[in-house]
């Protein structure tokens, strides 16, 4: 079975790339060292707890942000938001397919949406229409 698990270090750097280390993002990422041959979060490849991760963070210029930005999974997949940002935010389908509750989540809430098929999902959030960002399922 191919196995492209980067070393701990660079999956560990990934991590803190993608923000501050949170509960999700941080048990994905050990999980990921300990068992799992898949990648870390921040690539565009599934991790074991949702399949992959997207989180909300801080942004001075848009108030906040999706990162990674454009996160590629295959159908059938999960993808687990977590809303670290003290600011109220939504991830919200642009075609309205799929949206967290409009009134915003915030402070490490998570919303999961499973992609049941392939296409390019574009999304925002309903409170800061700034903030975009895409998920490919092939
Ligand atoms: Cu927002």
């Amino acid at each position: 079975m191919p196995i492209h698990a980067a070393p701990p270090r660079l999956r560990w750097r990934a991590c803190l790339a993608g923000g501050f280390v949170i509960v999700a993002a941080l048990g994905a990422c050990t999980k990921a060292t300990t068992t799992s041959p898949s990648q870390s979060p921040a690539a565009s490849s599934p991790v074991p707890a949702a399949d992959a991760a997207v989180t909300v963070v801080t942004d001075p210029s848009t108030i906040g942000a999706f990162m990674p930005a454009s996160l590629s999974i295959k159908a059938g997949q999960t993808v687990q938001w977590t809303f670290q940002d003290a600011n109220p935010h939504t991830v919200t389908a642009d075609d309205g397919s799929f949206s967290s509750p409009q009134s915003g989540l915030n402070g490490n809430a998570t919303y999961r949406h499973t992609f049941a098929t392939a296409g390019t999902f574009a999304y925002h959030c309903a409170i800061h229409p700034q903030m975009k960002a895409t998920v490919v399922v092939q």
